[in-house]
């Protein structure tokens, strides 16, 4: 399968390097320095995997093939832009699979994929970025995909070579619920790390960053059911709590954006569940609190 990787950093290239791996043909798109190491010398994989994968590198669009698949892993502010700038790989049978973190992103997919190829995704696999050309397998974790529109045909289509790259994912039939849920899990997680320096594993070795990391996915599981949207039944606290101990030894995406002086996707994950709880009159105070000491942190070091 014809498969590129639309913003290929810690997760999209450990996503692409598997696929590789399986036999697919795998294109990257992704930053100069990365894309010069894995022309140059491969793309390694260490951790919980252990490979050298010899996908395609280009750091534009322009220079991809239209693919059978093309895998969003942008951050969530650059969904937009990435996918404009991507129009080219969109053929009337692409499917395009968003597996990024926050709210909106299903729904820019599917504003610019053909009718019915949008396919959602939830993962919390642990992928570290180490260096140009080189990504750390830090975590298990899962794999859901769905169809926005009931599309069986779509997912099963990105779902066989994800199966094959040894991925295990699992078809839902309600992805848009699956998505929150990982907002869920990432609201607890991801700006306590970026505030605290400490991997995932570490939250729940301090009371008190713990009871911080279960009132800020109570806070974000009230909103989903205050916008009406079906949650997955079991308790998120839980499955938070589970996904930090899969991937204890990660640093969250988010503490891996602070440590480059990058912009993090706090605005799409906790500033989502704020703004969203502030339209229907749900106070979340700790989803508040996490999201502007992280904008602090963004404005004293993004350069
Ligand atoms: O999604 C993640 C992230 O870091 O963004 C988790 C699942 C928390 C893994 O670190």
């Amino acid at each position: 399968v014809k498969i590129v990787i639309l913003g290929a950093g810690a997760l999209g290239s450990l996503v692409g390097a598997l696929l590789a791996r399986a036999g697919h043909d795998v294109t990257l798109i992704a930053r100069h320095a990365h894309v010069e190491a894995v022309n140059r010398d491969g793309l390694r994989v260490s951790g919980l995997t252990e490979a050298v994968t010899h996908p395609r590198a280009v750091t534009d669009a322009s220079s991809a093939p239209v693919p059978d698949v093309l895998v969003v892993t942008v951050k969530a502010y650059e969904t937009l832009p990435a996918l404009k700038g991507a129009r080219n790989l969109l053929g009337p049978a692409t499917r395009v699979v968003t597996l990024q973190n926050g709210l909106g992103n299903l729904e820019i997919v599917e504003s610019v994929a053909a009718e019915g190829q949008a396919v959602g995704g939830a993962t919390t696999i642990g992928a570290t970025f180490m260096e140009a050309g080189h990504v750390r397998h830090a975590g298990h974790g899962y794999l859901k995909l769905g169809s926005p529109t009931g599309n069986a045909e779509a997912v099963d289509a990105v779902a066989a070579p994800f199966r094959d790259a040894g991925l295990d994912p699992e078809v839902t039939d309600n992805i848009h619920g699956e998505v929150w849920a990982k907002v869920v899990v990432n609201a607890g997680i991801n700006p306590l790390t970026a505030i605290t320096g400490l991997p995932n594993g570490a939250l729940l070795e301090t009371p008190a960053l713990f009871e911080v990391l279960v009132r800020a996915c109570e806070e974000a599981v009230d909103v989903a059911k205050a916008v009406g949207v079906q949650l997955p039944d079991e308790d998120l606290v839980l499955r938070a709590r589970r996904v930090a101990e899969l991937t204890a030894e990660n640093k969250s995406s988010m503490l891996q954006d602070v440590e480059r002086g990058r912009r993090t996707e706090i605005d799409a994950i906790s500033g989502a569940i704020w703004q969203r709880g502030l339209s229907r009159a749900v106070d979340t105070p700790v989803n508040m609190t996490l999201t502007a000491l992280v904008k602090g942190i963004e404005r004293t070091i993004t350069r």
